[in-house]
């Protein structure tokens, strides 16, 4: 008995060492958005700080938030959009942030700041980290030759005319695989209110996807970069950056391929992307570290100057690339800006209808 008792002190001991040895760990797990770095940053980080980085991606808020409701979702460092996150940190999936850590909180744009305690008051669990719209790809010049010259590819009509959709289905349309950011897109191009919780509407918006469905190659949130930039589709509804992203791409390659990014006429969606603690986190110091590494000037300047995104940081405007300041794509003009609205934030219960409607629409049925 009494040698039971001391192996399960030793073993407790043995734990209890483990635990702080872990927490302590040179380690970090972030979880971000795919193609939302730059190619040094994270090693720039590791370099200075000793600190080893598990870097994984995903594509979607949906999967993202898959994973944190599961709970132990076993990392850091998540980037959740805003229209996420006011749900998720009612379901207790974030901590507070410790503001006395983030010595360069000081950086940050008091506009967007204000913007996004729209979803987190006070700016309490989350730092936004890059924004942008949800707008149309394109390849001009093989729009042009399905479409003619007068092709309108400033106006969702350019997908959701079916009459449009038919003819580029010959050179490829993609679309997100997104049903909380797809089915407000639809909603807003049929003259409803984004966040409308009329089912009826919300049909109405899955029907005109399933119209043009057979025209559409896929359905997919990252795949479409690499898409546009070789000419393996011609048309695709994605965030600004990524489009960018696409553009310089297929810049780098030569002349073959152009792209062009719009945000149409009548008004497109914008996102602000979230940097945030999750409740469970290990690695909490190191978590703060990183935060306030990426709020370095510097630091976030190279990474809009690789990803094409506007970030959240005033200080670090002065840096950023000429040609990314002046491209309409990433910091739009005033005019434009009205015409964006924000990812609604649906309750949970809209939230399954859309998703419902939206596997029938991938599934064509
Ligand atoms: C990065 C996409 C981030 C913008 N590939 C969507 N929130």
């Amino acid at each position: 008995m009494k040698m039971f008792g001391r192996t399960l002190l030793t073993l407790s001991l043995l734990g209890a060492i483990a635990t702080v040895a872990q927490a302590n760990d040179k380690v970090l797990r972030v979880y971000n958005w795919s193609d939302y770095i730059g190619p040094d940053t994270v090693r720039k980080f590791e370099d200075e700080t000793g600190i080893q980085v598990t870097y994984d991606v995903f594509d979607s808020n949906e999967t993202l938030e898959a994973r944190l409701l599961a709970g132990k979702s076993g990392y850091d460092i998540v980037v959740p959009s805003n229209s996420f996150l006011a749900k998720q940190i009612k379901a207790g999936v974030y901590q507070e942030l410790d503001k006395s850590k983030l010595a360069n909180w000081k950086n940050l744009n008091p506009v967007l700041l204000k913007n996004a305690s729209a979803s987190d008051p006070d700016n309490a669990h989350a730092i936004p980290y890059m924004w942008g719209s949800i707008g149309i790809g394109f390849n001009p010049q093989k729009v042009k030759e399905v479409l003619g010259a007068n092709a309108p590819t400033n106006s969702w009509d350019l997908l959701f005319k079916p009459e449009n959709a038919e003819k580029l289905k010959a050179c490829g349309i993609s679309f997100l695989d997104s049903p909380t950011e797809m089915i407000p897109t639809a909603l807003h191009y049929l003259g409803y209110p984004v966040n409308d919780q009329d089912k009826q509407h919300i049909a109405q918006a899955q029907a005109l996807f399933m119209k043009i469905r057979p025209n559409v190659a896929y359905f997919h949130s990252s795949k479409y970069i690499s898409d546009l930039a070789n000419g393996n589709i011609c048309v695709a509804v994605g965030y600004s950056g990524d489009v960018l992203q696409a553009k310089a791409r297929a810049q780098e390659a030569g002349d073959k391929v152009k792209i062009d990014y719009s945000i149409p006429k009548e008004g497109a969606a914008s996102f602000y992307d979230m940097l945030a603690i999750p409740r469970d986190a290990a690695n909490v110091e190191n978590a703060y570290l990183f935060m306030n590494f990426l709020m370095r000037p510097d630091v976030i300047a190279d990474v809009t100057n690789n990803i094409g995104y506007s970030n959240a940081n005033a200080a670090a405007t002065p840096l950023v690339d000429e040609a990314i300041r002046n491209d309409p794509g990433s910091y739009p003009p005033e005019a434009v800006m009205a015409t964006l609205y924000a990812v609604p934030d649906q309750p949970i219960a809209i939230q399954r209808i859309m998703t419902r409607g939206w596997t029938k629409v991938k599934l064509g049925q």
